[in-house]
This record gives structure tokens, sequence and C-alpha cells, in this order.
């Protein structure tokens, strides 16, 4: 059994034992746990300020007596298909915790409270209220295919990185037309849809710009390495609404496969390239710690 795993397999013990996220979030990976981002001060596309929430104070286990978030909800997300409607008292309350027919609102991280009615982020305060322009309350499922391929010179050799010796990896990031940053080609889980046709789905659209996704790529996606599942420490969580993703690698070890196709930008991304992965790399959310994980998965250059 390899570190990492155990640490994990120890760390979720602990964490059933004292039934507890933050001491999860405590004692393993906790670059991904971050919970940084999504304190962020206006929350995207709003005029809205989130009460500031200083790092001591994240966890709801430390009494933070002046707490007093705004309460948001994007009034776009208003009568969309794939948002919850609004929880009024007579209406039929979610399934909180399990599958409530096809929408999935079990979180990775075990069960959820629920405060004044409504799921409480797992991690801690984000400083608002509601579920922002979330669609779900609780978890947002999404699923982020990590596509990569070995560094390459003009004759096809592998570059080794001139400090490590190590091989350099590169992936395929797409620019959000949201917020503007690179980020891997995720996306939402549609209600009922397995997360391997969201992966390769998302990766088609958003990546290559189309959706007839041929036999080589439709193999491709059978191969992925799973590396994540969790929170994301994406800018629109709230304290009643969050993402979570499950992440997995497709790599094309002879770069004969998806790391020869053009790559073309769709859907909502604005820009798509070849990145080269190191520790310089920046990326929306917490994107690049889970990249990480590939790094060190495949002993590449960081
Ligand atoms: C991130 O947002 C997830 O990790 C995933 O990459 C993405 C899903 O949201 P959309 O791209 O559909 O907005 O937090």
């Amino acid at each position: 059994m390899n570190i990492t795993l155990f640490t994990t397999i120890f760390a979720c013990f602990l964490c059933n034992a004292l039934g507890s996220i933050e001491m999860l979030a405590s004692v393993i990976k906790p670059g991904i746990f971050r919970h940084i981002i999504c304190r962020n001060n206006v929350y995207p596309r709003s005029n809205v300020s989130r009460f500031p929430v200083p790092d001591d104070v994240v966890f709801w286990s430390v009494p933070f007596a002046e707490y007093c978030p705004p309460t948001y909800t994007a009034p776009h997300i208003g009568g969309q298909s794939w948002a919850d409607t609004p929880l009024s008292g007579d209406a039929v309350q979610p399934t909180w915790n399990h599958n409530d027919g096809i929408v999935n609102r079990v979180s990775f991280h075990g069960g959820y409270k629920l405060e004044d009615g409504v799921p409480q982020n797992p991690i801690g305060r984000t400083g608002l209220k509601g579920r922002g322009s979330l669609g779900r309350w609780g978890p947002n499922h999404a699923a982020d295919p990590i596509v990569t391929r070995w560094k390459r010179d003009q004759n096809g050799a592998i570059i080794q990185h001139q400090d490590s010796g190590k091989n350099i990896l590169q992936m395929v990031a797409i620019q959000r037309s949201d917020n503007k940053l690179w980020a891997i080609p995720g996306g939402m889980v549609d209600p009922g849809e397995n997360v391997s046709v969201t992966l390769k789905r998302e990766f088609t659209e958003e990546a290559l710009n189309f959706t007839d996704k041929g036999n080589m790529v439709e193999q491709f996606f059978k191969e992925g390495v799973h590396v994540y599942s969790g929170y994301v420490d994406d800018f629109r969580n709230t304290d009643n609404a969050w993402m979570e993703t499950t992440a997995l690698n497709f790599h094309d070890e002879d770069g004969t496969q998806v790391g020869q196709l053009q790559l073309e930008a769709g859907d909502d991304a604005t820009n798509v390239r070849w990145t080269d992965i190191d520790s310089n790399l920046k990326l929306h959310a917490n994107h690049a710690d889970i990249v990480k994980e590939v790094v060190l998965k495949r002993d590449a250059h960081w």
C-alpha cells in the first residue's frame, strides 16, 4: 500500500471516528481542501459583497459571533431545468444526503448538516448564504477530465526538465468565458448522467468543439485513471451550495491519440491549448492542486 493511500484511509478512519470534515481537511491534501477562492469579495456577476471570513474562523466549529452573511441567489437561475426550485414551506422538500430521483444530493465528504432547513457547506464559512449562481442546494456535481501527454521536441523525443531531470507533462487547458481563467475542461454532471459520459462530453464540447467523438477519442476515454473526488474551492460556492468534482486523468503516453488532435475551443470556453505543467501553473479554483495529483502519480516534473 503506498503512503498516500495509507494516509487517506487513516484520515478517513479518523474523520469517521470523529465525525469531522475539518479533521479530514487538516490531515490530508490541505492544498486540495483549501477554502480561499470561495471567500472572494464581491460574488461573481453581482454587486453582493461576501461577509469577510478570516482564515482562523473558516471552520463552523470555531465561534464567530459577529458572522452575519448576506443571502443571495442569482435571479438568472430561476426556472432553469438544472436548478432547484425555491424551498417554500408547503413545497416537497428535496431528499438531502441521498439520490433524490435523478438528482445526486450525496456529498463525497459524508453527511452534511442542515442549518435552517438547507445544507451547510462541509468545509466552512464562505461569507454568503443562499445558492449564489449554483443550481442545487448542497453539492453541485461536476466532472473534470485531465488530458495529458509528454512534452516532446521536434523529433518526437520526450523532453526532460533541466533541473529535476523528470519528464514534463502537458495538459489540455481551456480558458473559461466567465472568469477568463485557465482551467481543466470540466463541466456539470447532468441529472442521471454517468460521470464517464460527462468527462468525455465536456472535453469534446470545450476542447475539440465537436460531439461526434470518433472511434479513437471514444477508446481514449475508456482508459481514465481516478485522481480526485471531492470539494472544489470554486468562486461560486456559498454556505449552502458548493461544487464537488470527480477528476480522472486520460494520458496519451506516446502522443499518437488525443495528443495529436487539433484543439478548438467550443461551448463556454474562449480558448484552448496544451499547457506545460509545473509548480507555476495557475488555474481556476483549486484545479492546479488536483492536477498536481496527476504529476505525483506519473512521477513527472513539478
Ligand atoms: C469547477 O467548475 C469544476 O471543477 C468544473 O471544472 C467546473 C464546472 O462548472 P462549469 O464549467 O460548468 O461552470 O468548479
